[in-house]
């Protein structure tokens, strides 16, 4: 299948290099759904199922130690991308410490998609590396931002779901457990893992769970692990929609509310 790499190669030979440098997007589709990745910020940026698109960001952030703030993949060298199949994205970047990999698969089905991600975390510098892992994730389910609830099911789910539009994430990071996790409005935990030196997600594993909140829902997990030169960390996680049929949002007047969902969008990241 195409893919937006072969794309952008072509427009390199071209010698538009400058258009290939600011937009680095890669579309995945499968059965219906579809997922836009930002490789520029190593950011997913849409994840359409059932025609609306749920997602506003999710994304790593990475730190070495407590001294001082996690990166966004944006920060990063973007060492490789390859797009094999429609459905399947692979991105590896790096710094001075940490190189990254994530591997993105996208399965599709009527009325519902599931985006699995697995990362490598890999210390390629000469000495030990505390590593802190943020997956940070704001979906707006069934496209709004408003009137969404998360719940902690347990140590390594949540569940997010739009109380006016009945729409449905539901997440499972469990390979390994992580460490942290943490719920809540946007934009206070993204301030936070990139703004508060040496900060770590609110909540422990074991603790909290069946917490919930309604908002503008964000959430994020965190991962610690102490990296020997060479070392390396695995981990996965797992997110399915779940919509409605298309008949049944109709009557909601569910156009309007996206149209309204869109204007938060301008705001600054
Ligand atoms: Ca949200
Ligand atoms: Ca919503």
């Amino acid at each position: 299948m195409n893919t937006f790499g072969t794309r952008s190669l072509s427009i390199a030979a071209l010698g538009l290099v400058s258009v290939v440098a600011s937009a680095q997007i890669f579309n995945m589709s499968d059965g219906g759904s579809a997922v836009t990745v930002d490789a520029s910020v190593g950011t997913v940026t849409a994840f359409v199922v059932g025609g609306t698109d749920h997602a506003f960001e999710h994304t790593y952030y990475l730190r070495n130690g407590d001294g001082g703030t996690a990166s966004g993949l944006g920060s990063f060298t973007l060492d490789s991308f390859s797009q094999p199949m429609s459905h399947y994205l692979e991105l590896v970047y790096s710094n001075s410490t940490f190189q990254i990999q994530i591997r993105y698969l996208l399965t599709g089905a009527a009325n519902q998609g599931d985006l699995a991600e697995s990362v490598v975390v890999r210390n390629i510098s000469g000495q030990s590396a505390s590593m802190r892992l943020f997956q940070y994730s704001d979906w707006d389910m069934a496209g709004t931002a408003a009137s969404d609830t998360v719940t902690r099911l347990n140590s390594s789910t949540m569940d997010q779901s739009d109380g006016v539009v009945a729409a449905n994430i539901a997440v499972h990071g469990g390979t390994p457990i992580p460490d942290f996790t943490e719920m809540g409005v946007f934009p206070t935990i993204r301030a936070n893992i990139t703004g508060t030196n040496g900060y770590y997600l609110d909540t422990s594993a074991g603790n909290g769970i069946g917490d919930s909140f309604t908002g503008d829902a964000t959430y994020a997990y965190q991962w610690n692990q102490n990296l020997a030169p060479g070392g390396s960390f695995s981990m996965s996680t797992d997110r399915l929609v779940a919509v409605p049929e298309p008949g049944s949002m109709i009557a909601l007047g569910f156009g309007a509310a996206a149209l309204l969902a869109r204007r938060r969008r301008k705001r600054t990241a």
